[in-house]
């Protein structure tokens, strides 16, 4: 993904002030010098020291922009800064090891002779140094050398050239960094609590009650289920599964769904383990189904956040609203030529302010947008079409925003901050390719954790439309248009005026392709076949309009007999959302009962392997290995199952989906739930520049309710690969903020969560 873990502003802030404070401590064992060819031993403790995966787990201070080409990195340093410590290239993450022996080495060289300070030192306040070296750089690129024996254990190391205090400008090079030394790292080993795993929020007391123990033995195990005070009120036996896939562990599993006595503070023992505490009540899910939401209105970009709404933690200023130091998302230019696109730009700039930050990066991407819109609205449609939905959950007043008390549902609030922005984002008439959508704006290089928006000094860019966004705006602003009309005529004719115009704009450029190249400074929501979205948006375009056209189109389309329930679908692949649409929005469409029978057909498929799996979770990819953003996977195929049950009526539909809800609130192998707030140990450290906790005592968690991605076979950055290699994918993650891609937060990860909690809140307070 190229994206780059930098020093926050903060901490580059903190160095300053320590080094002018703390004299230079680090014991060296002999002054830098010419390398003179020993070879030393030992682990390598610095990660991609030869630049071959660019500037991957480097970073450096803003007004450096350090660029990798030739195998090395160089980099402009301006002149006039004050000292050394005023411009940094660096990397965190380093291991030191008390007593042990470590050599530092690298290749530099500089535009003209300079005396820069190469450190070994840690990462944080008190900035205690191991080494600190002041070799000069010439033209020539020489080798350095020098080495410590180490006074502390660290696993929060830095390695750190600092190359400002020059009055002139100059040019620094770097490669072949080397920290040889110490032992390798333990392996990193999770801890799991108790063997016996649960849903650590609960289950519903009419809902199916399973649990899973990790054991050596095969002979089935007594369980116990036993209330707070400790009184044993059900008992059994567990049924041996064997291996188990997704974990690599043995396993057996507990089935106590017959035990429907509400109550709080329960447990399973079994095998010599008790569970985490859970409840079983009704209103299981109806927090849930509100908390789910929240993460939303602290993702808005473009207006204050408020304390009184939000939580006093959660207070920030408005971001990219053109404040400085923000360039703002008021007047954003096209990015210039790119070198693919035929050096696609653009001769204006729009107001694109608005909308939510797509997760922990403050990108705003129409593709993510409309999938997160489109389950908001979704989930406010299913819950007003169905006949056993609780009508009231939605309505105003249901959540915590600055519109409530508008006579509005507050969740179709929510939908429209971000479809306002998802209208800005529509190239206007008169200009090229006007009806068309742009798929992205975000910064024009990637910035360091944490960062508040309105803190962000990067250029905000427009990147050239694709169909795939103009797709996405026709098919939520055609949905927008069909919900929001009794409330506000005009605002559903512009939302179907643009829907129309998008639509139309798409088919005139069918093959827009967003390309995977497009990923400086943010994500790149790169897509290669857009079939799905042109059918999914003549599908919305026809519920909400019923002409005939769009039927047509909607008929015609290769995706609409095609089987689209081999999984619910992500940002990438709306088959299924349009599929689902079609089966439950009432319309005069000809083979509407096929499209009903297709969802439950494809629900059976998806409940069929999830009654494979040891641990219940509603996924079971092909391949075996799990996706990135896997939690949202299991809930998207939730919603596929949930609609089979809202279709049909039948209970088995149900009971998987409240089953698949376990896993994801702690009967899995790592004993977690993925969900913050929810549960005895969850997932709180979500990679977010806004809830960075973590890495500043000041910034909070995320807010309560908001979903991690969860397991990630593929463990992309650099601290999962060096924490979780060879992972069993169950145990691809981890809850540390340094990990993008098993621990980040996303609009579309939350908006599957809400709607999943939407329907499994319904089912607890029916009863
Ligand atoms: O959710 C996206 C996932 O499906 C992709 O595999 C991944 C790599 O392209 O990107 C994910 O989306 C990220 C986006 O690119 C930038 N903002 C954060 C998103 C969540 O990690």
């Amino acid at each position: 993904m190229g994206r780059r873990r930098q020093a926050p502003a903060a901490v580059v802030a903190a160095v300053t002030l320590a080094a002018l404070a703390v004299p230079l401590t680090g014991t060296t064992a002999g002054a830098a010098q010419e390398y003179a060819g020993t070879q030393a031993e030992g682990t390598e403790q610095v990660v991609n020291g030869s630049f071959d995966e660019g500037m991957s787990s480097w970073w450096s201070t803003g007004n450096l922009k350090p660029t990798v080409s030739d195998g090395k990195m160089c980099v402009d340093v301006p002149g006039g800064t004050a000292n050394p410590w005023d411009a940094i290239v660096g990397q965190n993450d380093i291991d030191i090891q008390d007593g042990e022996s470590y050599t530092f080495s690298f290749l530099g060289s500089g535009s003209s002779p300079w005396v820069i300070r190469a450190n070994v030192q840690l990462s944080v306040d008190p900035w205690t140094q191991e080494l600190s070296e002041a070799p000069t750089m010439s033209p020539e690129a020489k080798e350095f050398v020098s080495g410590f024996k180490a006074k502390h254990t660290w696993e929060n190391g830095q390695v750190a050239f600092q190359v400002g205090g020059s009055p002139d400008p100059w040019t620094f090079c770097l490669d072949d960094v080397s920290l040889l030394g110490g032992t390798a790292p333990p392996p990193y080993v999770p801890n799991t609590g108790p063997r016996v795993r649960v849903n650590q929020l609960g289950y519903l007391p009419i809902g199916p009650k399973a649990a899973t123990v990790v054991t050596e033995a095969v002979e089935p195990l007594a369980w116990q289920l036993k209330d707070s005070a400790g009184a044993v009120k059900s008992s059994g036996t567990t049924v041996p599964q064997g291996l188990d896939a997704s974990s690599g562990q043995k396993v057996q599993t507990i089935d106590f769904t017959g035990f429907r006595t509400k109550g709080t503070g329960y447990t399973l023992t079994v095998d010599g383990e008790t569970s985490h505490p859970f409840d079983i009540r009704a209103d299981l899910y109806s927090q849930l189904r509100v908390d789910s939401k929240r993460f939303f209105y602290t993702q808005r970009s473009g207006t204050p956040i408020l304390g009184s709404i939000a939580g006093e933690q959660y207070a920030r200023a408005a971001g990219h609203v053109g404040v400085a130091p923000n360039k703002g998302d008021t007047d954003v230019p096209c990015v210039g030529p790119q070198g693919f696109y035929d050096d696609w730009t653009c001769d204006y700039a729009l107001d694109v302010s608005g909308g939510w930050y797509d997760a922990g990066d403050h990108g705003k991407y129409v593709v993510n947008g409309g999938i997160a819109v489109a389950q908001l609205l979704g989930e406010y449609e299913r819950n007003q079409l169905g006949k056993q939905s609780d009508k009231k959950a939605l309505r105003d007043g249901t959540l915590v925003l600055p519109e409530k008390g508008n006579k509005v549902p507050d969740i179709l609030d929510e939908a429209r901050w971000e479809l306002d922005f998802l209208l800005r984002m529509q190239v206007p008439t008169g200009k090229p390719l006007a009806g068309m959508v742009h798929h992205k704006v975000h910064d024009n290089e990637w910035t360091g954790l944490p960062l508040d928006p309105a803190a962000d000094d990067k250029v905000r860019e427009l990147h050239r439309p694709s169909t795939a966004a103009t797709l996405n705006l026709a098919a939520v602003a055609a949905q927008g248009a069909r919900l929001l009309r009794s409330y506000d005529k005009t605002y559903a004719k512009t939302l179907l005026d643009a829907a129309e115009r998008a639509y139309a704009a798409a088919k005139a450029n069918p093959d827009m392709l967003a390309t995977g190249a497009d990923g400086t400074g943010g994500g790149t929501y790169d897509d290669a076949d857009v079939k799905d979205e042109f059918y999914w948006a003549a599908a919305e375009l026809f519920l909400t309009t019923g002409e005939r056209t769009y039927r047509t189109d909607v008929l015609n389309s290769p995706v609409h007999t095609a089987d689209v329930f081999t999984d619910g679908g992500y940002w990438g692949n709306l088959a299924p959302i349009a599929r689902m649409d079609l089966a439950r929005v009432p319309s005069d469409l000809p083979d509407r009962a096929r499209v009903k029978t297709s969802v439950t057909a494809g629900a059976d498929r998806l409940r069929e392997q999830q009654g494979t799996q040891a641990y219940g979770q509603a996924y079971v990819p092909g391949d075996g290995s799990w996706a990135w953003g896997s939690t949202s996977s299991m809930l998207n195929n939730l919603a596929v199952i949930a609609t089979a049950y809202d279709l049909t009526g039948k209970v088995q539909y149900r009971d998987s989906v409240l089953a698949g809800m376990d896993y994801l609130l702690g009967r899995n192998a790592l004993n977690i739930s993925y969900v913050t707030g929810y549960g005895t140990v969850y997932s709180q450290n979500q990679h977010s520049r806004m809830y960075a906790n973590q890495l500043s005592p000041k910034s909070p968690h995320p807010p309560v309710g908001t979903i991690a991605g969860g397991p990630n076979s593929g463990i992309q950055d650099p601290l999962a690969q060096q924490k979780l290699a060879g992972c069993a994918p169950q145990f691809c993650y981890i809850d540390d903020i340094q990990s993008w891609a098993t621990n980040e937060l996303a609009i579309n990860w939350n908006s599957a969560l809400s709607w999943v909690a939407s329907f499994a809140a319904d089912q607890g307070t029916r009863q």
